[in-house]
């Protein structure tokens, strides 16, 4: 059954995006936060950081990562999901370490998989260590699978290690990366029937994909991911002037489809994220 909800996910950044080739993507930390504030107020519910050093490049600098979760905290009412899976340069155990900035929520890829030219790695060992520290720390994963093999790796990891921090399986596909599933909504269906019984997802679809997944999650009983890191184009021809305006879209579609975005406080009830918000605007 359809959730009667949408939980928007943005992902503003990313680390594969240079700053000169898409002058609206966040890479400050004025900017990630003014980008949270309004992407909020355009229907998302949880935001999915990469951060940038001062010269714009990919960092998981524990201070910054730190900084940017207490602002986006002060700043916004979204879930602050960290993503550990950073650049493909990052060594595992800097993303391991991303963890003690604790967020919300973090991205846990379920396997290693082509990414372009590249390789991201997700080994298993890497795998199962990262899902121990979410349990230890008692921050809420979401499963992050690129290709239908890392659903089969899913299962095994639940089944080797237990359930996740806070009792709910969350996942997100990431379809249409060079290398893992196509963005197609017969890969959003195959996908969709092999996952944990009970579990949430999303899916965000690459570059031309974000459409015609958006359309096929929305169908499919699916929530939305969209945002810069994912999606440069919003249109033949027309760059993404900025994240509010995916979000703004992916509000509309999802109220089309009578399930209107999910507020944050019912993103952190569907999440069961710790509420670790200051008093003052956790009250
Ligand atoms: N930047 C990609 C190599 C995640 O955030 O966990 C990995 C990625 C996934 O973006
Ligand atoms: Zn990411």
């Amino acid at each position: 059954m359809s959730p009667d909800r949408t939980l928007i996910t943005v992902a503003p950044t990313g680390a594969e995006t240079a700053k000169a080739d898409a002058p609206g993507l966040p890479v400050t930390l004025h900017e990630l936060v003014a980008t949270a504030e309004a992407c909020e107020r355009a229907g998302a519910a949880l935001i999915h950081v990469h951060l940038r050093d001062a010269q714009a490049r990919p960092t998981l600098d524990l201070t910054a990562l730190r900084d940017a979760v207490s602002a986006l905290r002060e700043r916004t009412s979204l879930v602050v999901q960290l993503s550990t899976g950073g650049a493909v340069t990052d060594p595992f155990e800097d993303r391991l370490r991303v963890l003690d900035a604790e967020p919300d929520s973090c991205s846990l890829t379920c396997g290693t998989v082509n990414f372009g030219d590249d390789v991201f790695a997700n080994p298993w060992p890497f795998m199962v260590e990262l899902y121990q520290r979410t349990q230890a720390l008692q921050v809420v994963p979401e499963f992050e699978l690129f290709d239908l093999g890392h659903v089969a790796a899913l299962h095994r990891l639940l089944d080797t290690c237990g359930e996740p921090y806070g009792g709910r399986v969350h996942c997100d596909l990431v379809m249409g990366v060079p290398g893992g599933m196509p963005g197609t909504a017969a890969a959003v269906v195959a996908a969709v029937q092999a996952l944990p019984a009970g579990a949430t997802w999303s899916a965000t679809g690459v570059g031309r994909t974000t459409l015609p997944v958006a359309l096929a999650a929305l169908a499919s009983g699916g929530h939305l991911r969209v945002g810069m890191e994912d999606t440069l184009t919003y249109a033949r021809g027309r760059p993404v002037v900025d994240n509010a305006e995916l979000v703004m879209r992916a509000a509309e579609l999802a109220t089309l489809a009578q399930r209107p975005p999910m507020t944050t406080d019912e993103a952190r009830v569907m999440l069961n994220v710790k509420d670790r918000r200051p008093a003052h605007a956790a009250g």
